[in-house]
C-alpha cells in the first residue's frame, strides 16, 4: 500500500492526481511543512530528508523527490501503462524529461520567481525564456511530452505550467494552454482537487 506524505496546495497535490490516474489503493498522510514566511518546522513524521512534500512510502520503502517518485510509481504499477518501461522506445525521452523537470525546469522557474539571474554556461539549468520554447517545440509535435502517449511526466509538467501560465513568469502561449487544458481536464485531476484537503 502506498502512503503519500502530503500537505494541501503543494507539490504533493499532483501526486494525488497521479495516484488517482493509477487507480491503486493509497492513503494520504497529512504532514506539516515549513512555510515561506519562515513559520513552521520540519515534521518528524515526514520521511523526506528535508521535510519536504511529496514523499511516499510503499509498505515502508521510502521514495522522495518528485521525479524519482514518478519513475518509481510507473515502474511499480507497470501494467497501468503510465510510463515507458526499460526496453520500450520512449523510455529514453521519458527519463530525460523527468530529469529535465527537476534539473532544469523547476530551477528555471524558481530562479525567475526569486529574481536570480541564471549565469549562462555556469548554472546547470537555463532561464525560463530558453526552457519554455523548448517545451513549445516539443508540444508542437504531439499532444503530450511523449507525442501521442499521455504519461506520468505530463502530470508534473501540466500542473507546473498550469500554475505559471497566468503569471508574469512566462508568456502566454496557445500550445501550452491547450496542453495544460488537456492535462487538468482529466477526471483524476478533478478528483485530486477534491481530495487535496485544502
Ligand atoms: N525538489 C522537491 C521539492 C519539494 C518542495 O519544495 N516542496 C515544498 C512544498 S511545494 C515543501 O515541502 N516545502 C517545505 C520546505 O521546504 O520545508 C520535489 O520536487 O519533490
Amino acid at each position: 500500500m502506498i502512503t503519500l506524505f502530503h500537505h494541501p496546495k503543494t507539490r504533493s497535490t499532483r501526486f494525488i492526481f497521479l495516484l488517482e490516474e493509477f487507480g491503486v489503493p493509497y492513503e494520504i498522510r497529512r504532514v506539516e511543512v515549513r512555510k515561506r514566511d519562515g513559520s513552521g518546522a520540519v515534521d518528524p513524521r515526514n520521511p523526506h530528508p528535508h521535510g519536504k512534500v511529496p514523499a511516499i512510502s510503499d509498505d515502508g520503502t521510502v521514495v522522495f523527490e518528485s521525479s524519482a517518485i514518478v519513475l518509481y510509481l510507473t515502474d511499480r504499477f507497470a501494467d497501468r501503462g503510465l510510463g515507458p518501461l526499460v526496453g520500450e522506445l520512449d523510455r529514453a525521452p521519458y527519463l530525460s524529461w523527468l530529469a529535465y523537470y527537476s534539473g532544469v525546469l523547476e530551477p528555471a522557474f524558481v530562479s525567475k520567481f526569486l529574481k536570480v539571474a541564471v549565469p549562462r554556461g555556469t548554472a546547470g539549468w537555463v532561464d525560463v525564456e530558453e526552457a519554455v520554447p523548448t517545451l513549445i517545440t516539443l508540444l508542437s509535435r504531439g499532444p503530450y511530452l511523449l507525442g501521442e502517449r499521455f504519461s506520468a511526466a505530463d502530470v508534473l509538467y501540466g500542473t507546473t505550467l498550469a500554475m505559471f501560465r497566468d503569471t508574469p513568469l512566462m508568456e502566454r502561449n496557445a500550445l501550452i494552454d491547450a496542453y495544460v487544458d488537456r492535462v487538468v481536464n482529466r477526471p483524476a485531476f478533478q478528483r485530486a482537487l477534491a481530495l487535496d484537503g485544502a
